[in-house]
């Protein structure tokens, strides 16, 4: 039998679909650069954790439809170098759509002007500096609550339970981060009419404080604020206590990492920080995500909770651009995030790009956190 052209044709053109057709199944790259090695591998270690999960649940979620994410993940070694470097590589070979990270402010500094240049949109959610984040530029939109967001309520918070009437304040004064924490404790400590009675500083490479606690501890100060890495945090807290010194302290968000506890042993006890996940929240999405970390062998911290919600506000961003995983159909879903279920609560973005959601405050108990209420 002779089978006619015009059949031969639409079996041609249906084999012809077919790869057209599997290319709906779009597939999106998702950098990730984190801090796994260096001072700052503590926090680094609870964000990969947290954007594995994520990956894996909006995948199985079926939220995007045909699309599917795919995480490259890289070491930003907690230097700016490295930074740039990942970030070349993402931007340049990887052509990735979006890019989670870094880590620390002082390399988001030097790397997120790259994504910019890139038009590649970043995602920050551990950079809390106030300032010299999202100002980069509109390709530059962030997670992470700012140290402005949180230190003047956690402020309030522990006056409110102390009542102390001065206070000093130690910080690092050669990173972006514990720089503009400084900034904002102090405004913050003015603000609220708290008198500074003494102002130390040290480097990121220091690990003795003795001379700076003794310094501060000859004023006598009721209250000390603390802005430090938890490397530096955990050798502060210990050297302070070591000394005779039993002051309350307040972290930044440095604090943010039960590596303070494990470092510090009970000398972190008492200690406050102000927190942008609040882990003792009873939302399903909160519970389900700790459920999930719990089975995989982690106890997740902020920033795990953080990195979790910054792959589910890029996950939102497709759907809202209509399911098109594109650079800049990304840049303009974040737009329309609007109350997005998240562990960390109900998410949105401000118009300076930062993000916007409910702040807790968070003290240290017989080796845990636990929220102040
Ligand atoms: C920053 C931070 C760090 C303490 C956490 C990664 O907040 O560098 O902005």
């Amino acid at each position: 039998m002779k089978i006619p052209v015009r059949w031969l044709t639409a079996a041609a053109a249906a084999l012809l679909a077919i790869p057209s057709l599997s290319s709906a199944a779009e597939t999106v790259k998702i950098g990730a650069a984190f801090s796994l090695t260096g001072n700052a591998a503590a926090y680094g270690a609870q964000q990969k954790a947290g954007v594995q999960q994520a990956i894996e649940d909006v995948n199985k979620s079926g939220k995007l439809k045909g699309v599917t994410l795919e995480l490259i993940l890289e070491d930003d070694a907690t230097s700016k170098e490295q930074g740039i470097a990942v970030f070349q590589r993402f931007i340049n070979r990887d052509k990735v759509s979006a890019i989670i990270g870094p880590t620390l402010s002082t390399t988001a500094t030097a790397a997120d002007p790259l994504a910019q240049q890139g038009k590649t949109p970043v995602v920050a959610v551990s950079n809390t500096a106030a300032k010299g984040i999202t100002d980069i530029g509109d390709y530059v939109w962030r997670v992470s609550l700012t140290e402005a967001q949180v230190i003047p309520s956690a402020l309030k918070a522990a006056q409110g339970k102390l009542g102390f009437k001065n206070a000093a304040i130690l910080y690092g004064n050669d990173d972006v981060f514990t720089k503009g924490g400084f900034d904002v404790m102090k405004a913050s400590l003015e603000a609220a009419g708290i008198p500074i009675v003494d102002i130390q500083t040290f480097a990121t490479k220091d690990r003795d404080f003795n001379a700076q606690l003794t310094a501060l501890k000859a004023k006598n100060p009721d209250f000390l604020m603390v802005s430090a890495l938890v490397e530096q945090a955990a050798a502060i807290v210990s050297q302070a206590r070591q000394l005779g010194w039993n002051v309350p302290i307040m972290g930044g968000n440095g604090f943010n990492s039960p590596k303070l506890m494990a470092n510090a042993g009970p000398a972190a006890e008492g200690v406050m920080v102000g927190t942008a996940w609040n882990k003792a929240s009873t939302d399903p999405v909160n519970l389900a995500f700790i459920a999930a970390q719990k089975a995989r062998g982690n106890d997740p911290d902020q920033f795990c909770a953080q990195a979790y919600t910054g792959v589910l506000v890029i996950a939102d961003a497709i759907a809202q651009a209509g399911m098109k995983g594109g650079r800049d159909d990304i840049k303009a879903g974040f737009a329309k995030v609007k109350d997005l279920p998240t562990p960390l609560g109900k998410f949105s973005f401000l118009p300076s790009r930062d993000g916007n959601h409910a702040a807790a405050v968070q003290i240290v108990k017989g080796g845990k956190f636990e929220i102040l209420q």
